[in-house]
């Protein structure tokens, strides 16, 4: 960010929130709660946590609009960078022996916005587990259960192996869940995959997956879902499913 946009954007920020003061005559008492809160936040251990439900998708679809390819979709506060590289094909997320969870073979081709395949683009795949719990981020998981890296192949497809993750509920006994009390809203995102997609030919794309016909798509509390982004999935051996999602990248 260059000074002059960080200076553009920092003024228009304290414009808003001063003529916000005066429009609802925010008292010196609430304009503490609401410092109060942000502190909160950090020492809790929540991160970006209300950020990025409040938030971080109108950031991504300001990268989307009018930008070619797959839609690009919330990071969120679990991504964690260098996850361990897979060995494989065939691929499988790590998890412990008796993981819990409904199988899921995640699969699908990566290629150009015309269809071109992209060899060797890069997969980054993170996601909750049956409990609905993050690796790294609750605790009595393993270190990096559910997390891991691959590339597609030469056709610029890719197959791996995991299980599928419930709804997630966000922390809620935290200031983002007093937050969200506050307001009268649920604490549900929709079940979900994230991923990475890592290429010298297009930098770095972020997403996330879903399933169709879960619950929460209509309602997630983070509002990130895009309809582009929910996979086409088939159960194959009773209860294990395959999900299918084709991205495309732009060549840039
Ligand atoms: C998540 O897994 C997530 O994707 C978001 C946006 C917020 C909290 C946890
Ligand atoms: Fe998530």
């Amino acid at each position: 960010m260059t000074n002059d946009r960080v200076r553009t954007l920092v003024e228009d920020l304290e414009r808003t929130l001063v003529e916000f003061i005066r429009t609802h005559r925010v008292t010196h008492a609430e304009y503490r709660s609401a410092t109060d809160v942000l502190v909160a936040e950090v020492q809790a251990g929540e991160g970006s946590l209300l950020f990025d439900v409040f938030l971080e998708a109108a950031a991504t679809d300001t990268d989307n609009h009018g930008r070619p390819g797959s839609v690009e979709a919330i990071e969120g506060p679990f991504y964690l960078p260098g996850a361990p590289w897979l060995d494989g094909p065939p691929y499988v997320l790590p998890q412990r022996p008796e993981e819990p969870g409904m199988p899921l073979v995640f699969h699908g081709t990566v290629t150009t916005e015309t269809g071109e395949p992209l060899a060797g683009v890069e997969l980054d795949l993170w996601h909750a587990d049956a409990n609905g719990q993050y690796s790294q981020i609750h605790p009595g998981i393993p270190e990096w259960n559910l997390r891991g890296r691959f590339r597609c192949d030469g056709h610029g497809r890719f197959e791996v192996r995991t299980i599928a993750p419930p709804p997630y509920e966000i922390p809620k006994d935290g200031p983002t869940g007093r937050v969200l009390d506050a307001l009268g809203r649920h604490y549900f995102r929709p079940a979900h995959l994230h991923v990475k997609l890592r290429h010298p030919r297009f930098g770095e794309r972020t997403s996330q997956l879903y399933f169709p016909g879960g619950e929460y798509l209509d309602s997630d509390v983070a509002n990130a879902v895009r309809r582009e982004l929910v996979m086409d999935v088939h159960v194959v051996d009773d209860p294990a499913r395959t999900a299918r999602h084709d991205l495309k990248e732009p060549f840039v």
